[in-house]
């Protein structure tokens, strides 16, 4: 069909072509005049239009590339490889004098940009997840069977005994935690720090809030934020262990992660594009998680899921591939720990 119409166009403008060298040659009409003639004029119009819806086609293709994949495949290869990160130390120790590790933040993907761009989730994972399953005395062999590497959310109510972040973690236990001049305190890529619902750009200005708005009686906040000083570190893991129901096997050398707030705030919808599955131990308070599965996901696995998480408990789930969001309830200040895992 496309064939046939593009012949019978080849033949209008072969016999089109041969009028012309008519005119020009038997009657004696000068070029000039040719062109000048409205039909002609008209005809080659409409005949570069055509034409030109290829080239325009072409040039879509071309300026989304360049506007939006290519951006993000260089980010992912500068972010994600070790040669991209060399590039990049390099250029910002020639240009800034820092390193890459204290600029990487400045070029991080806009979220919508991520999100747009995920790799999609494959349905099958989620189709028979009905809820978030309530365990103790989970051994390693169902851990990995059942939870480690899969959609379907566990939580584990016996996780934290023997810990004694319970009684140890406060806000003015973290205040204490880092010392003066820590890089944990101020911007730095491997250290980040969400400020979800409050006014603070940094972990810094959250560990200096006011005595009354750390207790609630002022400005709300709920904020995260994954530690990369060393010596915290080490004070924090006094406090917690690594659950006992993840092998010893898997990889357990990510950063831990923070996560602190006020009742009534918690975190927004989104998704997250981590490395790994990863294991929340709400020491105190108690949060309210929703998921939500991907769009791509709508009529296979069901739509969302709540589920309350209660001191004491560790939630393992994907955060990956369900869309999530938090709530503290209760009037307990809500403070988490944990990390991811491979
Ligand atoms: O704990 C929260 O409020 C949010 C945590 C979160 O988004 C995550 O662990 O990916
Ligand atoms: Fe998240």
């Amino acid at each position: 069909m496309q064939n046939g119409v593009s012949d019978s166009k080849d033949r209008i403008v072969e016999s089109f072509d041969s009028l012309i060298s008519v005119a020009l040659k038997d009657f004696g009409i000068s070029e000039e005049d040719i062109k000048n003639l409205k039909s002609v004029q008209s005809f080659k119009n409409q005949y570069k239009e055509k034409h030109d819806e290829i080239p325009r086609a072409l040039l879509f293709v071309v300026v989304l590339l360049l506007s939006v994949a290519i951006p993000i495949f260089s980010h992912q290869l500068l972010i994600k490889t070790e040669f991209g990160y060399h590039v990049l130390d390099k250029y910002f120790n020639f240009t800034t004098g820092s390193s890459a590790l204290d600029e990487l933040c400045l070029i991080q993907i806009p979220y919508s940009a991520f999100e747009a761009f995920r790799p999609p989730v494959f349905c099958d994972e989620c189709a028979n997840v009905e809820g978030v399953h309530r365990v103790t005395n989970l051994t390693h062999e169902e851990f990995l069977e059942i939870y480690a590497f899969s959609m379907q959310p566990v939580i584990v109510t016996d996780g934290q005994v023997g810990w004694t972040a319970k009684e140890s973690f406060s806000f003015e236990f973290f205040r204490n935690v880092y010392s003066e001049g820590s890089r944990a305190l101020e911007r730095a890529t491997d250290c980040q720090f969400f400020p979800y619902e409050s006014e603070f750009q940094n972990l810094s200005a959250m560990l200096n809030m006011s005595k009354d708005q750390a207790n609630g009686s002022e400005r709300p906040w709920y904020v995260g934020w994954s530690n990369c000083d060393g010596k915290a570190a080490n004070i924090l893991r006094k406090h917690y262990e690594f659950p006992y129901f993840l092998p010893p096997d898997l990889d357990h050398s990510k950063t831990d992660w923070v996560f602190m707030g006020l009742p009534g705030y918690g975190a927004p919808n989104h998704i997250d594009a981590v490395d790994a599955s990863s294991w929340q131990a709400q020491v105190k308070g108690t949060k309210k998680w929703i998921l939500e599965a991907p769009p791509e996901c709508y009529g296979t696995c069901r739509q969302r899921i709540e589920i309350v998480v209660e001191p004491g408990d560790i939630i393992v789930l994907d955060t990956n591939k369900w869309f999530h969001s938090t709530l503290i309830l209760g009037n307990e200040t809500s403070i988490v720990i944990g990390s991811e895992y491979y």
